[in-house]
């Protein structure tokens, strides 16, 4: 099983504990580090383009999306937000590839730091286990039509 992470940077204090929370799930479930492919970018707007160009390409299973909006006092939030979760749905469905969503979009600094933690509450890791179960579960659906 090889998977991608696409992480962006802004808040990066957050999103690189929730970078840490996916790659803790994947060991966990057995998937080797050389199998896992980070590809950092800007910010969470960039998520789609990144994620759907890697599935392109054929060589992941899943992609695992990471980010972080932090509610502050302009609409940005809220369009940034949209066009993330949109894009990303986009993404998964143009190239059949799953594609997790581990987008925190957080009132507050301290909600967001609650949802990265070391336990398992961390949203990285969720996404991660979300996402291996749809790898296997499109791999057992195979390629061809029902016998
Ligand atoms: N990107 C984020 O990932 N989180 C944010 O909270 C955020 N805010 O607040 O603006 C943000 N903005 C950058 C955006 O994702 C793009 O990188 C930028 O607009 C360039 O396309």
């Amino acid at each position: 099983m090889r998977v991608a992470i696409v992480v962006s940077r802004f808040n990066d204090f957050v999103t690189e504990r929730l970078l840490e929370g996916a790659r803790a799930a994947l060991r966990d479930a057995g998937v080797a580090d050389t199998d896992v492919e980070v590809l950092r970018v800007p910010g969470a707007f960039e998520i789609p383009i990144a994620a759907q160009r890697i599935a392109e390409l054929g060589r992941v299973q899943a992609v695992i999306c990471l980010g972080c909006l932090i509610r502050g006092g302009t609409p940005h939030f809220e369009y940034i937000a949209s066009a993330a979760a949109h894009g990303i749905t986009a993404a998964a469905a143009a190239t059949g590839v799953p594609m997790a969503f581990g987008v925190l979009t957080t009132n507050s600094v301290e909600e967001a730091i609650e949802r990265a933690g070391a336990g398992p509450e961390n949203k990285g890791r969720e996404a991660a286990a979300a996402a291996l179960e749809m790898a296997a579960l499109l791999t057992g659906l195979g390629d061809g039509p029902r016998a």
